[in-house]
């Protein structure tokens, strides 16, 4: 984008707080900026804390080949059925925090309306602590579509990587805003002792691989989490999951590394390999069982729960059934929906208000029940594993080329 389209989507902006990214407003802001530092205890069934790393833009294969994510792989669980949703970046994380992408198949400066929740809602519901950690984030709850090295002018920290901000129902609460951090806070609260239950940790577009390469991505998070594994202020009954956003290769299948690692992790499932079908919605169902935090009433329901949580939740694990057999689902392009540019249906789906029953006992959030009652809108969400693409969209949100 260029800094003039910049300059210009930042000004239709203009009531959300912290959009500006001038060096002098970057400066004023940062140094009143509100920052919080949540914790919490509560027990959960698989573990106590959970935290997410988002590297990017890596085939299944490249990324099980480097070295330092076999070395990390190796003391945890390799998830090798794990599939991201569509393409570019930015719908994949929408749909990690969210149960959907909207239809999204851009990486603008997008703004989730307000009545739309994320796992947010479902962590606060039940007293869970978050935060999320962005690799140079120039201040706490920075809304800017970018942030550049200031020295190099090389990409650092991008708003496209932050699921949390891209959604109103947080980016308008200060102290929703209070919780999104540079990651130099993530080691002030470590020393502290302050680290939250549910972390996302976006390393910056170096260290993720995005302007890199895999072994960069891998490197980074081999030297995050080394000195973590043996960290008894950050282990504490601890899941990591390490995955990326996307697969490179649009043509091919849209699979991606996921590793399970932590103390959480039971010394019997270390160093084996999970091959379920998983995706980024099955990141909030696992949450979810794990807490018995009500749903999304999206794709959230459906999806499975990693294994290792599933075994001690009554969740059962289903295999794709589809009338598409799995491998013909690429997950290479996205439906129609409010944030898809090229036009088509831009509705909202409403949630599904109705039982998700079948597989487990959880319910929707009261508070999205409540918001949607009286909605007209299309559902599209059966509860069931199968998620769809482009290639098979739901009815009425058949994409436009
Ligand atoms: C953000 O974190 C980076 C390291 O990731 C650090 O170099 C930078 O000084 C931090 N910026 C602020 C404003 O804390
Ligand atoms: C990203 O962070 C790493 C440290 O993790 C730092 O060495 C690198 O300079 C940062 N990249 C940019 C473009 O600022
Ligand atoms: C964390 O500890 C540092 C150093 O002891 C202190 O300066 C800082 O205020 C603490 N932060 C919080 C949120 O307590
Ligand atoms: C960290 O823990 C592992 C496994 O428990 C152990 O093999 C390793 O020696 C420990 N490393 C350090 C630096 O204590
Ligand atoms: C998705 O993958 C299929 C199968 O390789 C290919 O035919 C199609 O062109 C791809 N779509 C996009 C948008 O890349
Ligand atoms: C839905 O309709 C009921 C009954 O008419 C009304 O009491 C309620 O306020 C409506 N809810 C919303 C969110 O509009
Ligand atoms: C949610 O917000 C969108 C955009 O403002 C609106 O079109 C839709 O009707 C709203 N839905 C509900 C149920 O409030
Ligand atoms: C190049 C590469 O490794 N791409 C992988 C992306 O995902 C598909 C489907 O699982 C793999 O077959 C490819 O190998």
């Amino acid at each position: 984008m260029s800094l003039f389209l910049l300059a210009a989507s930042v000004a239709a902006q203009a009531e959300n707080l912290y959009t500006a990214t001038a060096s002098s407003d970057v400066a004023a802001a940062a140094a009143t900026a509100k920052t919080l530092y949540p914790t919490s205890n509560v027990k959960g069934k698989a573990f106590d804390r959970f935290a997410v790393i988002w590297l990017e833009n890596t085939d299944y294969d490249m990324a099980v080949g480097d070295p330092n994510l076999a070395w990390l792989a190796e003391r945890g669980i390799t998830l090798s059925g794990y599939h991201a949703v569509t393409h570019p970046s930015e719908p994949n994380y929408v749909a990690a925090i969210g149960g959907d992408y909207f239809g999204m198949q851009n990486d603008n400066f997008n703004q989730i309306d307000t009545n739309v929740s994320s796992i947010v809602d479902l962590l606060e519901d039940k007293g869970i602590s978050w935060s999320e950690y962005q690799e140079d984030l120039p201040y706490t709850g920075f809304e800017g579509m970018a942030w550049v090295n200031q020295d190099n002018g090389a990409n650092a920290y991008v708003r496209k990587h932050n699921p949390a901000v891209i959604y109103d129902d947080n980016a308008k609460q200060i102290d929703r805003l209070a919780k999104i951090k540079n990651i130099s806070l993530f080691y002030e609260d470590l020393e502290n002792e302050t680290l939250p239950q549910w972390m996302f940790i976006t390393p910056n577009m170096t260290s993720d691989g995005h302007d890199t390469s895999v072994t960069v991505a891998g490197t980074w998070t081999r030297n995050f989490l080394e000195p973590l594994l043996n960290d008894s202020r950050f282990m504490q009954n601890t899941m990591v999951l390490i995955t990326f956003d996307e697969n490179e290769t649009y043509s091919i299948q849209n699979r991606i590394l996921g590793i399970l690692i932590g103390d959480a992790i039971p010394s019997d499932l270390v160093g084996t390999t999970d091959d379920n079908y998983y995706n980024h919605y099955s990141e909030i169902s696992t949450v979810s069982a794990n807490w018995d935090l009500h749903t999304l009433g999206r794709f959230d329901v459906g999806a499975n729960v990693f294994q290792v949580v599933a075994d001690k939740t009554s969740d059962t694990i289903r295999k794709w059934a589809g009338k598409i057999e799995l491998s013909d689902m690429y997950f290479n392009w996205s439906y129609a929906g409010v944030f898809n540019t090229n036009g088509g249906n831009q509705q909202y789906p409403a949630p599904n208000l109705g039982s998700c029953g079948k597989s487990h006992g959880r319910t929707i959030l009261p508070s999205i029940k409540e918001t949607w009652a009286n909605s007209t809108a299309p559902v599209y969400y059966d509860f069931g594993l199968e998620i769809p693409d482009g290639l098979h969209p739901p009815v009425g949100y058949t994409p436009v080329p």
